[in-house]
């Protein structure tokens, strides 16, 4: 019943900064998805067994990997298969039923808030036993396998039938099909105060959550209009489809736009939030005003205590290198521990399973916990709507206090998409060339005071993760980081983040790039942008 299928490598198959991401043609070309699930089976000892969770985010190519996963799982030994009914399961939600089942690990297939369909993008990321996605030692050592295996194990056996919730055994292994939300909404209700919430709404409050046809859909659902009462329709595009209803599953202000025009226009509900295709990054909306993850991280952090989950305190807040510093301000007046590191959630894991942190952030949309190992779209909704409850207050009203009492870091990230990927090398090569010589010079009327290409040393493990973003850091606290990024599917992405801090808070209204417009210029001016990109503007900022 077992089949040893020889293959020949491709050379392709390096993870980025989550898992490994191409369009689905790659993905169908023969043996390239069972080539890299081998090469992570053969990357992990000790699995003989034990349970591996699988699931997806039900874009186009999730239920055919999905069986040809469970196959290989069978014929690899492990010793039972815990898989979301139709193949679905969220990021987060994986992350959990990791911990909660003491799995061995998983499989999410995703590519996050990228298009999905025929022609669009597919991705298969593992995580480890503590929920979290593997580290780079792992990674690491699943593309150099990638490239030299020659042949992948699979069951002989017909596909199992995905829909139906319930246990069966195949070629010796045990496979369950599990509801897929029932035990995340139970963690969400033991974390938040679920009655003031409800009453929050019973009282009119009027929330709007546009799943984005992807993955939480049925996840918002359960939780927002069934057992916290929101009327019917408060839930949106809430049916997952294999390609996201032909839209980007990315909540920002472009892909959310619609959304974000209801919350900025009359009568507008009191809270309007979004998440990606696979139901980890989240977008915040007031009445009249869009809250930057950035910001978000901070005020969640300021206000966790609100919540019952946090109501004994924090340990301590992360944030990637390129994401605001308004979090380091909140940890400094908590007296609690701040980190720094890279790009890539899984750099957060050893300081949540440490407890040097509680709540981890990210400008690309992410917030999370210690509840679970990803970051988590719904969990911030949730804990944004458990500070509303508690504190009675409209967003913008607490956003204006944050700001008010911390001072505010204005933000945005250019992002300049598909360049060509030898251009963007040189620029960011460029750059790096230059770190010694900029320190003290001045650009424009800014003083830069220090340039740095990012290095994390991870305290826990020992590793050293190296060339994690340009860094130019100018007098007063203003920073201009430049990274290309790990997670597109076509040419390079370079992204430029701007930030600078305001304390005055007679100046906290100004329009960002207004407020930035110095430091966009002296971005172009040290890294000659457009002449290396070709580029004249951003293709997206946020
Ligand atoms: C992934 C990672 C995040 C990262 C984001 C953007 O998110 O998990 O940690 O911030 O990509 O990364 P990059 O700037 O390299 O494109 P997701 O939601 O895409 O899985």
């Amino acid at each position: 019943m077992i089949k040893i299928v020889p293959t020949t490598p491709y050379q392709d198959q390096k993870p980025g900064t989550s898992g490994l991401r191409k369009k689905v043609p790659v993905f169908q070309q023969p043996n390239y998805a069972e080539n890299f699930i081998q090469s992570i089976f053969d990357s992990l000892d000790g699995y003989q067994g034990k349970t591996l969770v699988i699931g997806g985010d039900g874009r186009f190519y999730n239920r055919e990997v999905i069986q040809t996963a469970i196959k290989m799982a069978a014929a690899n030994g492990f010793g039972k298969v815990m898989v979301g009914q139709g193949g679905i399961l969220s990021t987060p939600a994986a992350s959990h039923i990791i911990r909660k089942y003491k799995a061995f690990g998983g499989i999410i297939l995703s590519a996050s808030h990228n298009p999905g369909g025929p022609t669009e993008d597919f991705g298969i990321k593992y995580n480890i036993g503590n929920g979290g996605p593997a580290p780079e030692k792992i990674t690491d050592a699943i593309y150099v396998r990638s490239k030299v295996i020659d042949a992948y194990k699979i069951a002989n056996i017909p596909d199992i039938n995905l829909d139906r919730i319930g246990s069966q055994s195949i070629a010796g292994m045990t496979v369950s099909v599990i509801d897929p939300v029932e035990d995340y909404a139970n963690l969400m209700e033991s974390l938040f105060d679920f009655p003031a919430i409800r009453n929050l709404l019973n009282l009119g409050f009027r929330i709007v959550f546009d799943a984005m046809h992807a993955v939480t859909g049925p996840y918002a659902k359960e939780i927002f209009e069934n057992r916290l009462g929101a009327p019917l329709g408060s839930v949106r595009n809430f049916v997952p489809l294999p390609d996201f209803g032909g839209h980007h599953p990315d909540p920002n202000l472009v892909h959310a736009k619609e959304l974000y025009d209801e919350m900025m226009g009359d009568n507008a509900p009191g809270f309007g939030a979004a998440s990606d295709g696979d139901g980890d990054r989240n977008l915040i909306l007031g009445e009249g005003i869009f809250v930057t993850p950035s910001d978000s991280l901070a005020i969640l952090a300021a206000n966790a205590n609100l919540a019952p989950g946090y109501s004994s305190g924090i340990s301590g807040i992360a944030r990637s290198m390129p994401t605001s510093q308004a979090a380091d301000r909140v940890a400094a007046r908590l007296g609690v521990n701040m980190f720094e590191t890279p790009t890539g959630w899984k750099f957060f894991g050893n300081l949540l399973d440490e407890d040097l942190v509680t709540i981890c952030g990210e400008e690309s949309a992410g917030t999370g916990s210690s509840h679970v190992r990803e970051k988590d779209g719904l969990w911030a909704v949730l804990l944004w709507l458990n500070i509303l409850a508690v504190r009675g207050e409209s967003v913008a009203d607490i956003v204006r206090q944050h700001w008010a009492t911390y001072g505010r870091n204005y933000y945005s990230r250019h992002d300049y998409e598909e360049v060509d990927a030898a251009a963007a090398n040189s620029l960011i090569e460029a750059l790096r060339n230059r770190l010694d010589t900029l320190p003290g010079t001045m650009i424009g009327h800014l003083k830069v005071t220090a340039a740095d290409d990012f290095a994390y040393h991870d305290k826990i493990d020992g590793s050293v993760s190296k060339n994690q973003g340009i860094r130019i850091l100018f007098e007063g606290g203003s920073r201009i980081v430049f990274r290309l990024s790990g997670t597109g599917t076509s040419g390079a992405t370079l992204r430029v983040y701007i930030e600078r801090y305001e304390e005055d808070c007679m100046k906290h209204d100004l329009d960002t790039q207004e407020a930035l417009a110095d430091l966009i210029a002296a971005a172009e001016s040290i890294a000659d942008i457009r002449s290396r990109t070709g580029r004249d503007t951003p293709s997206v900022i946020t």
